[in-house]
């Protein structure tokens, strides 16, 4: 069983979708986190022994070196594309309820703000981490947030930011989700953010990057 775990997690790392992705070029021919996966279910490895042991393992390494600048948008890019693959397997297990997620978070980037490419990376690096996410998309208003957590009891939010101008709308998305909900940790990030401003706007917490986000939420939840 650890072989083709061990394989799966290879793939997440390196980015490799399938059988036909041409990229990583030493792993080119070689069977990528799509076949891997339905291989493993096939032979009666459960969803989650493929989600936790391998999947999360290698979008995890990616992450890392994407945090200590030895991977970049692309490897991360291409590690979610192998994640969709191997989740598109998955995905009937968890619809079915067989198998648990680690939490929900709710993730938005926020109102006035229509930059998502580093929200999708995060939104993905926390559904390969085991989270149900829920993105609500871009120019999320403070009322969209308080819905999804209201029809999401016992969730984590997750706010995104990339101008300095719709940065500031966070605060009163905090304000308007803990008026409901005190207890719901809000973890805010985005390049303009900072942990200072974090702390200011009383964020939960401040992530400078998907795997930042990751780790908080292994901690905190
Ligand atoms: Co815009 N843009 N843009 N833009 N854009 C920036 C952000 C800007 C810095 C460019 C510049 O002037 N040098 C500037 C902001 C300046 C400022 O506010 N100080 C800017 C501007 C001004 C604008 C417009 C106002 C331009 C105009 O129309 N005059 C306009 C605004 C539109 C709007 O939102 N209302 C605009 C529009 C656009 C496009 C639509 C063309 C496009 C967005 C496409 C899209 O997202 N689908 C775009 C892009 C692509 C950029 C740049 C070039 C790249 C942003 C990006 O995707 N980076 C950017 C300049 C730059 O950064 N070089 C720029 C890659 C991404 C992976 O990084 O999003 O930072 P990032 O995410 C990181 C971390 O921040 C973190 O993890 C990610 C991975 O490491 N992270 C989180 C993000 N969210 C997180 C949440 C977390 C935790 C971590 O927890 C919840």
């Amino acid at each position: 069983m650890s072989e083709i775990i061990d394989r799966i997690a290879v793939c997440l790392e390196r980015g490799k979708v399938n059988r036909d992705a041409p990229y990583p070029p030493e792993l080119r021919g070689e069977d990528g986190a799509d076949e891997l996966t339905r291989r493993a279910l096939d032979e009666g490895i459960s969803a989650e022994t493929v989600l936790a042991e391998g999947l999360i393992v290698g979008m995890t390494r990616v992450g890392r070196k994407y945090s200590d600048g030895k991977a970049f948008v692309p490897d991360l890019l291409m590690a979610a594309k192998a994640m969709k693959a191997a989740m598109a397997h998955l995905k009937p297990f968890f619809d079915s309820g067989q198998t648990h997620h680690r939490g929900t978070f709710v993730i938005g980037t926020v109102e006035g703000d229509l930059h998502d490419i580093g929200k999708n990376l995060v939104a993905m690096m926390l559904e390969g981490g085991g989270y149900k996410v829920i993105d609500l998309g871009v120019n999320v208003t403070a009322a969209q947030f308080v819905q999804a957590v209201r029809d999401n009891p016992g969730c984590s939010v997750g706010l995104s930011a990339l101008l300095t101008t719709t940065m500031v709308n966070m605060e009163k998305i905090i304000k308007a989700v803990h008026e409901v909900s005190p207890n719901t940790p809000i973890l805010v990030g985005g390049a303009p953010v900072t942990d200072d401003f974090a702390r200011r706007i009383h964020a939960t917490a401040y992530a400078p990057d998907p795997q930042g986000a990751l780790d908080y939420l292994a901690a905190a939840t």
